[in-house]
């Protein structure tokens, strides 16, 4: 490879240097008037900064530095007390983030495709002919077939940022002359769509600190010491502390079940609504739901509060009590399909309905499911009929998307082209755009002129690891006549970068300006500083994109006449004169974190349960639509107008059962944010990709742990290790996802990725994410 000669002698010095304190490099000169800071070494600086990964949290990360290099990562001490509203102190993949930034595989220089798709072979080539050849071909292919025919893929790898380099990508796109945009966010896109039709709006969270007298917390599916979710654990533990009792319903005792609960409930993947159904029946027949709540501020629980133009025994409480299907939803009904216990089914009913106030708080786990839309609306069938909105110390359910204060973003770039397809058409889009129709989700335009010729893909992996089905998708990828030209640009040789036409080097958050938020409440934000140099020849995707703009006469609408770190200064300086308590530029640099200041906890629906008349819900009847006439309207029996329990396709009850019995479903480990970190050795150390594999299920297939094993179904195959575990429930096994797609050549996957797997079909309303949701078989290798 051809070097540069200036990047090889300065990072061959700090890769070298690291350890022996032989350091060679200046520090950023934007630092180097920082000097020491609160139990700094002779020579050292310690700099606040945050990460922008997409992993729930935020934390204050202090990057001690001497001579330009960091040498140790550290973070609020283990003796400070948090903050009300932070989880600040870093997790462990915060504490290795220096093995990400250093380590020797990162992409150094720009590289072109030599071999066939998908091969991996690359040659180096200089910055001038990567910025050419892009501008060339985002030209050359929107003359040819017009802006939908241009694509930025999902890559969430620093969507923690109010920057994010996906967004960039669309930015720039749009700059240009327009492109296909995405919708319906991959994580939680079904709860996102159906929310509204309950209670009208998507955000329905309230903030964290409404919590503090809350009595019971059922975390539904929501394992936060793992996946954070702003400053739950923060939260959690103080109540936890005063006597809060926590129950998780989660097929996998999680490690927030071993963190948190007093009680596990495992149920199988898929059957949540059966058992909240039942749920529901023992807190009505026993005359435990709150009548004057529902007969006020509901529509559907029972035949006296039916929209009009709907036949008889069509509420919630019919379908409970069997007045149409002859079958009541008692607990023995829901035993036998999601395999809880009658008796825990009614015990635990009855402490929900009657521990005042309860808040059941559910993930995004179990609404990546083929029943996720149900999955999610279930928990507002429950938070409604207990009377649990609005109220503070209660939960209203939904989208765990709460905007109290907030930083701002930057001003968008009007996408000229009209149209927007949902996250997982992407592959149709390339393959078949014809079968991209409206009613299969297609937004904004009646048909798809163009297939996609064109993807970007900016700090995600989104094209062969986190995408479903990735054999399918491989094929179509490998088909250079499909596709024409594939820029991505990422810190690694990921199992997508190897798809690449242009493969480019992405620097880190250490090395460039961007605003670290947190997810849920808002409640701070943290400055994430550049600290050191570009690694090598990596760039930030805002300056080249900046060049390519340039040369397609775009660069004024890109940039607004802005650096990257001018466009981090206009943040802070907007986001200051919103919210005057926010820290300027230069406390920022000091202290790292600016926190934003509340009158009091904001509880959901406050004001709709207050002053009904003044503030009706913004539902088609004001009320919380318990039944909703519109999803009646659709006569689509995968969405029934009250969210009930119906048989999830690959779910227990399917036929695909004989031949695949096991249900596979995957969760978001400590050790990486989703498949980023997959290759940090300290992380490596930390958890062993491995699935759990109950001892009955491992009994009969003779699989022990530490077996090498094989999990397989029509789709695909993939390799990794057992661990025999009762932390499963029967019937289900489990992974952690993000492993890197090693394959075979055969349609499997040495390395344990469960996406060779998992399937393209959407979910029914939202054309969502159905990752969790796959039959399987598995057997000793
Ligand atoms: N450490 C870490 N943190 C992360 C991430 C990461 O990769 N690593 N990823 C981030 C991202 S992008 C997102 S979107 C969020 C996602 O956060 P979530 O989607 O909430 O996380 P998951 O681990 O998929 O699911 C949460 C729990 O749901 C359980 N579950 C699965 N299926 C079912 C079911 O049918 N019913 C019930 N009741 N439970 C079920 C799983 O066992 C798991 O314990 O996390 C973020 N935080
Ligand atoms: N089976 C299964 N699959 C899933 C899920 C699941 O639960 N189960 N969850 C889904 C969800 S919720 C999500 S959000 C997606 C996430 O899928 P992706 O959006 O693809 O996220 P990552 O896998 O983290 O990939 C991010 C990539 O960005 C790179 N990167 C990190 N930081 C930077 C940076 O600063 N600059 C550049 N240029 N690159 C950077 C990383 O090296 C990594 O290759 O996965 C989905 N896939
Ligand atoms: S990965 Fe997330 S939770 Fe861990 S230190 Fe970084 S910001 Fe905090
Ligand atoms: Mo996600």
């Amino acid at each position: 490879m051809n070097l540069s000669r200036r990047s090889f002698l300065k990072w061959s010095a700090t890769l070298g240097a690291m350890g022996t304190g032989l350091m060679s490099l200046t520090a950023c000169s934007q630092n180097a008037s920082l000097t020491g800071g609160e139990g700094a070494s002779a020579g050292e600086q310690i700099i606040p900064t945050a990460s922008t990964q997409d992993c729930g949290g935020r934390c204050l990360i202090k990057a001690h530095v001497k001579d330009g290099v960091i040498t140790r990562i550290s973070t609020r001490s283990a003796y400070e007390e948090d903050e009300p509203g932070a989880n600040m102190k870093a997790c462990l993949r915060g504490r290795s983030y220096r093995k990400h930034l250093y380590h020797p595989d990162r992409l150094k220089y720009p590289m072109k495709r030599v071999g066939k798709r998908g091969e991996g072979k690359f040659e180096q080539i200089s910055w001038e002919e990567a910025i050419d050849t892009i501008a060339t071909e985002t030209r050359r292919i929107f003359d040819q077939y017009g802006p939908e025919s241009r694509y930025c893929n999902v890559g969430t790898g620093d969507t923690g940022g109010v920057i994010y380099r996906m967004g960039l990508g669309g930015r720039f796109l749009s700059a240009t002359g327009g492109y296909l945009p995405l919708y319906n966010s991959v994580s939680m896109g079904n709860t996102g769509t159906a929310t509204p039709y309950v209670y009208g709006v998507a955000a329905t969270a309230s903030s964290l600190d409404s919590l503090k007298d809350t009595k019971l917390v059922i975390l539904w599916g929501h394992n936060t010491t793992e996946t954070i979710f702003g400053a739950s654990n923060y939260y959690f533990r103080q109540m936890k502390n005063r006597g809060c009792k926590f129950i998780c319903v989660d097929p996998r005792n999680s490690n927030t079940a071993v963190a948190f609960a007093d009680e596990w409930i495992p149920l199988l993947p898929t059957t949540d609504n059966a058992l909240m159904d039942a749920m529901a029946h023992v807190i009505v027949s026993e005359n435990l739901h709150d009548q004057a709540f529902l007969d006020q501020y509901v529509q559907g629980f029972d035949e006296e509060h039916m929209p009009e133009g709907v036949p008889a025994h069509e509420s919630l409480v019919s379908y409970l009590f069997g007045k149409k299907d002859g079958v009541e939803k008692t607990p023995e009904w829901a035993e036998v399909i999601c395999k809880v216990p009658a008796e825990t089914i009614r015990r635990i009913a009855r402490e929900y309905a009657t521990t005042k106030p309860a808040a059941l708080i559910q993930g995004w786990g179990p609404q990546r499911h083929s029943c996720g839309e149900r999955t999610a609306l279930g928990a507002t069938m429950l938070a409604s009929i207990t009377g649990n909105v609005g109220v503070l110390g209660g939960w209203a359910g939904g989208y765990i998307g709460l905007s109290r204060k907030g930083c701002i973003g930057l001003p968008d770039v009007p996408n000229p082209y009209p149209g927007a397809i949902p996250t997982l058409s992407w592959v149709d889009a390339i393959e078949c755009p014809e079968k991209v129709t409206p009613a299969e989700g297609l937004l904004g335009v009646d048909k798809l002129n163009s297939p996609i010729k064109m993807l970007l893909n900016l700090a995600g992996d989104f094209i062969a690891n986190q995408n479903p089905d990735i054999n399918r998708t491989i094929r179509v990828l490998e088909d250079e006549s499909l596709v024409e030209f594939i820029v991505v640009s990422d810190l690694f040789m990921t199992p997508s970068a190897r798809y690449a036409d242009i493969l480019l080097p992405g620097n880190t958050f250490f090395e460039r300006y961007n605003i670290g938020a947190t997810w849920n409440n808002g409640d701070y934000f943290i400055l994430s500083q550049k600290i050191v140099d570009n690694y090598y020849e990596s760039r930030s995707e805002y300056d080249w994109l900046a060049e390519v703009a340039d040369k397609l006469g775009a660069k004024d609408v890109f940039t607004d006449g802005k650096t990257e770190e001018e466009w981090v200064r206009w943040i802070v300086d907007e986001t200051r004169a919103k919210y005057p308590e926010t820290l300027s530029w230069e406390e920022l640099e000091k202290v790292g974190i600016s926190k934003f200041h509340y009158d009091g906890p904001r509880v959901a629906f406050q004001d709709q349960i207050e002053d009904p008349v003044n503030n009706p819900f913004p539902t088609p009847s004001g009320k919380i639509e318990l039944f909703s006439k519109t999803l009646y309207d659709m006569h689509n029996p995968e969405i029934p107008a009250i969210p009930v329990y119906v048989p999830a396709w690959e779910g227990p009850e399917d036929e695909l059962t004989e031949k695949y019995p096991l249900q596979l479903i995957g969760w978001k480990t400590k050790a990486r944010d989703n498949s980023t970190f997959y290759n940090n050795p300290w992380l490596q150390q930390a958890m062993v990709q491995e699935v759990w594999i109950n001892p009955m299920d491992a009994k009969p297939r003779n699989i022990v742990t530490g077996d090498r094993v094989k999990v397989f179904n029509d789709r695909g195959t993939t390799m990794l290790q057992a661990r025999v575990t009762s932390r499963v429930i029967p019937g289900v096994i489990a992974a952690p996802t993000g492993s890197w797609f090693t394959p075979d050549g055969k349609g499997g996957c040495t390395n344990g990725n469960l996406n060779v797997l998992t399937t393209l079909r959407k979910t029914a309303l939202s054309h969502g994410n159905t990752q969790h949701t796959s039959l399987v078989e598995i057997s000793k290798l």
